[in-house]
């Protein structure tokens, strides 16, 4: 007689990967859900709202939580967007403090730690970047904050290479409570696709116009419609505070904004599996960072 299949018993949670910008929260994020969702430069404050990746492993079903770097926010957008990352951090089952391990803690993960240490209770540590440290280092730097209590366990990985990244996915899977998964199997984001692509674009204004351009610039997704040959056609919007920047983002004889389209237009069809046909626009926005329906697109809070 065929044994009966035993029950299962699954688990789900949120993982909030929290951090100081550009600690490597958005390339861990990608690498645990296995897919780009996220988009990744070496600019600080990319991330700019709280963004889900979803993934299994065994029978846990693991919504991992990419947040804003924190930092002292000073503007508006900064408050909404650092609001956002505790925000996350405050929903999750676990939290993971990612901390770049290439560097000296400086005054933002401080600022972290503190905040922490106040709120009690455990936290996980993940030192990052290890690709990019010695050993030695690593335990100095891994004694030094472990030392208070607030971290157990402590990882050490890479999210660029993928070292360390196995066990901490097995070790958060087995920390997830039990109970029945939040999502369906097969999604990877609460994120519309609109969302993720306007994303993409946005991706590309930072890495091809490094520091040119204040990151006070964004993209919006206006129009999405399929054509009746399968191909997509997405129009998006790339607002800019003045007219100056509009210039720097077109560029001459328009071959910046060109090769932002190209490179945005690979990514996309790459992702969606389909080809695309991509309409940019670049516009002034006078101060959008002070605009409540900018924040609203975001899914920020312009009050925070
Ligand atoms: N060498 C190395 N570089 C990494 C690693 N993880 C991330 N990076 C790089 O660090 C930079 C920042 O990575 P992100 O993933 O955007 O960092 P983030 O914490 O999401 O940054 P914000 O969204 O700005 O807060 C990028 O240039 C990454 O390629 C790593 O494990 N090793
Ligand atoms: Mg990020």
């Amino acid at each position: 007689m065929a044994e009966a299949a035993a029950p299962l018993e699954t688990r789900c949670g949120y993982v909030a990967l929290i951090g100081a910008p550009n600690a490597g929260k958005s390339t861990l994020l990608n690498r645990l859900v296995g897919r780009k969702l996220a988009i990744v430069t070496p600019k600080a404050q990319t991330t700019r709202s709280r963004l889900l990746g979803i993934a299994i492993e065994g029978e846990a079903q693991l919504v991992y939580v990419d947040t804003p770097g924190i930092f002292a926010p000073r503007r508006r957008l900064d408050r909404a967007m650092v609001a956002a990352a505790w925000a996350g951090a405050d929903d999750a089952d676990e939290t993971v403090l990612l901390v770049d391990a290439a560097r000296q803690i400086g005054p933002d993960t401080r600022r972290i730690l503190d905040r922490l240490a106040a709120r009690g209770g455990k936290s996980i540590l993940a030192l990052n970047k290890i690709d990019l440290v010695r050993r030695d280092r690593l335990l100095g730097l891994a004694a030094d904050l472990a030392k208070d209590g607030t971290f157990e366990p402590v990882f050490m990985i890479s999210g660029l290479s993928g070292d360390g990244v196995e066990d901490l996915k097995r070790y958060l899977a087995a920390a997830m409570p039990p109970g029945p998964w939040l999502f369906p199997e097969d999604q990877l984001s609460d994120a519309p696709e609109r969302l993720i692509a306007a994303e993409v674009t946005r991706e590309q204004v930072f890495l091809q116009l490094h520091d040119e351009l204040p990151y006070a610039s964004t993209v919006e997704t206006e129009n999405w419609r399929e054509r009746p040959d399968g191909s997509l056609r997405i129009e998006q919007v790339i607002y800019v505070e003045r007219p100056s920047q509009r210039a720097i983002v077109l560029g001459d004889r328009g071959q910046r904004i060109k090769s932002i389209g190209a490179r945005a237009r690979a990514e996309l069809e790459a992702m969606l599996e389909r080809r695309v046909h991509l309409f940019l626009f670049v516009k002034v926005r006078g101060d959008w960072g002070e605009d409540r329906e900018r924040f609203a697109a975001l899914g920020l809070d312009y009050n925070a």
